[in-house]
């Protein structure tokens, strides 16, 4: 029991030090590559059921785990008040990965104000260098 519990303990440490690496290998973003929402638009009124749509320029969309130079998945904060660190895999708590390279998305939200954003993340989830971020847009559910 005591050696089991040693190599649950030894498989952390070789898991947060897989983490740590991570942070140190950033994937570049191409010059004049941009990430924006292409619907909503900013202010729209729209009712609690609507598709929202992932902009991507100047780069292109591969899913999570693709090795490839200029490539990226989007990331959508929602409500998000600040943006995630940029030197380490993007969370779960208020960010919707699309892994598997998706441009779009159906969102069920409350009624009233929600914000919207972007980031696109590499094959590891970490934002590229420097990171791909869209203006936030404010939508309205009815
Ligand atoms: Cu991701």
């Amino acid at each position: 029991m005591k050696f089991l519990s040693v190599i649950i303990m030894m498989s952390h440490l070789f898991l947060a030090h897989g983490i740590a690496s991570a942070e140190m290998a950033r994937t570049a973003s191409k010059v004049d590559a941009s990430v924006y929402i292409i619907s909503p638009a900013n202010g729209e009124i729209v009712s609690k059921t609507f598709t929202i749509k992932f902009g991507l320029r100047g780069m292109g969309v591969a899913p999570a785990g693709t090795d490839k130079a200029g490539t990226g998945h989007h990331h959508l904060l929602i409500d998000g008040k600040t943006l995630p660190p940029f030197d380490k895999p993007m969370g779960k708590e208020g960010i919707k990965h699309f892994g598997g390279g998706q441009t779009e998305t159906v969102m069920m939200l409350g009624p009233g104000k929600h914000t919207l954003q972007l980031v696109l993340g590499d094959k590891s989830h970490v934002p590229h260098q420097p990171p791909l971020v869209s203006k936030q847009i404010t939508v309205i559910v009815k």
